[in-house]
């Protein structure tokens, strides 16, 4: 676990399929960061791991400057290997404890959660949640269904982690997510595959940040 909170409020999920490239993901990821991304994950089912390891290398150099974490979905091998920040989790990949023994004691461990039966087994170790899909997603096709705004609102309220919501959310959408508890929003096609990834990355941080105003 790191001393110092993961600041999640503004949380890019790359995608390979919607930024087209490996090449085009780091650019996405730097693009992000500079215009108020504020944790980047590279997340790539499918991949080979030398392309993953390529890729996080790249991205890594392009984000450390700029004080960005990266976080690696699933692999804790690449995440040790490039040094990156953390790791993300879900409830089909290693279990939690493997996981953060794997990883240290110092880097982040986040886990995704969709239920409240999820929730109330989550063990110690994690580091953050990611709590979705909120919203219907048409970017994971195996996502499970969407929680909607209340039972998200409950699943927050039920836990002392810091949560970022995830699914479907877009500048119009994200509000009402943060006045109800979450620490932030991860957002893939809000920003992988927007002709401005800087320019959709700088409104979603105004939206969130006069959000958070009201909360
Ligand atoms: N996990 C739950 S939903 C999702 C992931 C990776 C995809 C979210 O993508 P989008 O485009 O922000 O709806
Ligand atoms: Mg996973």
């Amino acid at each position: 676990m790191t001393l110092n909170p993961i600041d999640l409020s503004l949380y890019l999920v790359l995608d390979p399929d919607l930024c087209g490239s490996p090449g085009e993901m780091v650019r996405t990821a730097r693009l992000a960061a500079e215009n108020g991304a504020t944790v980047v994950q590279l997340r790539a089912p499918g991949w080979k791991k030398r392309l993953w390891l390529e890729t996080a290398v790249a991205l890594k150099s392009a984000l450390a400057p700029l004080g960005v974490p990266l976080i690696i979905n699933d692999h804790v091998d690449i995440a040790l290997a490039v040094d990156a920040d953390g790791v993300h989790i879900g409830q089909g990949d290693l279990p939690v404890e493997e996981t953060r023994r794997l990883l240290g004691p110092n880097k982040i461990l986040g886990l995704s959660v969709s239920t409240a039966a999820e929730l109330a087994a989550v063990p110690s170790g994690v580091d953050y949640l990611g709590i979705g899909p909120v919203y219907p997603t048409g970017t994971k096709p195996d996502a499970a269904p969407a929680t909607g705004l209340p039972l998200f609102a409950e699943l927050v309220a039920a836990t002392i982690l810091p949560v970022v919501a995830i699914g479907g959310i877009k500048r119009d959408n994200c509000s009402p997510l943060l006045v109800a508890g979450a620490g932030g929003v991860a957002v893939v096609s809000a920003i992988c595959g927007q002709n401005d990834a800087a320019w959709a990355t700088a409104a979603l941080r105004e939206m969130i940040e006069s959000a958070c105003s009201l909360s």
